[in-house]
């Protein structure tokens, strides 16, 4: 067990990390018994350095819940990360590559809440408590050299290799919407990049929230009305360079559209 001297002073790697644009380490090589409760108590350690300094809250994702992407990770688990309000882009906006270490980009199908959500739920309980669904770009950038080559409580201290997020200017009612068959076409500068059914996200991307819930009630937390909560990617992520332009196109939701700038 690390003690809470030890957290601190691991969230302030990642924050350090995070903010001079320098990768690190991966936690895991100087604590190999870290685990995953751990790597949360990490995280949380970092959000409420965010929110200390004047975040808010605006979300959560969840991640690693399509075998694309567990693949390309390597890493076999959902997991989930807090969403603050400065990590979010506008629709059609300019995410400014700063001082970002190895930023991705992934499609996603986002969930926006209208209830508060705690404890086990079943799917029927979550859609009631679902305000709409909204096509999403997840702007990853992990602190960790490499990206890749981390554990599960590495990434999850990491909140998840957050960065930024674009969510569409619509939040489409769910209403006879099948879940299970939308389909999520990427595309960068024009040219489609990366495409899947949204049934890979745990065979329906509500799924997700399901077990949002589920992994915020061992916590003791629940999920707040008002809450936009990123599925987790249907696709592997691409690397991002100045200059591009992303779009992902889902026919019944509508699009969401980002630049990349310096
Ligand atoms: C971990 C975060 C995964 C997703 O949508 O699956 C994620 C990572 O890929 O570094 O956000
Ligand atoms: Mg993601």
């Amino acid at each position: 067990m690390i003690d809470s001297s030890v957290v601190s002073q691991l969230s302030g790697v990642l924050d350090g990390a995070r903010l001079g644009g320098k990768a690190v380490q991966r936690l895991t090589l100087d604590y190999p018994d870290l685990n995953n409760i751990e790597g949360y108590k990490i995280q949380k350690k970092g959000i409420n350095s965010r929110l200390e300094a004047g975040e808010t809250v605006v979300g959560y994702k969840m991640g690693l819940t399509s075998k694309a992407k567990m693949e390309q990770m390597g890493l076999d688990q959902p997991i989930y990360g807090v969403l603050t309000n400065s990590m979010q882009v506008a629709d059609k906006g300019t995410f400014s590559l700063g001082n970002a270490i190895h930023p991705k980009i992934e499609p996603e199908i986002a969930f926006v809440t209208c209830k508060d959500l705690g404890g086990k739920l079943s799917l029927e309980e979550v859609l009631d408590g679902v305000e709409g669904i909204v096509p999403a770009l997840e702007i990853l950038d992990s602190r960790f050299e490499g990206f890749k080559y981390f554990s599960l409580p590495d990434v999850i201290a990491d909140n998840c290799s957050s960065s930024h997020f674009v969510v569409g200017s619509n939040v489409t009612p769910i209403g006879a919407i099948d879940l299970a068959a939308l389909q999520l076409e990427m595309f960068v500068n024009e040219k489609l990049a990366e495409s899947a059914s949204s049934s890979t996200v745990l065979e329906n991307p509500a799924n997700a929230v399901v077990e949002l819930c589920s992994l915020m009630d061992s916590f003791g937390e629940t999920l707040p009305a008002g809450s936009i909560v990123l599925s987790g990617a249907a696709t592997k992520a691409v690397s991002l360079e100045v200059g591009m332009n992303i779009s992902l196109k889902v026919k019944e939701l509508g699009d969401v559209f980002v630049t990349v700038g310096e």
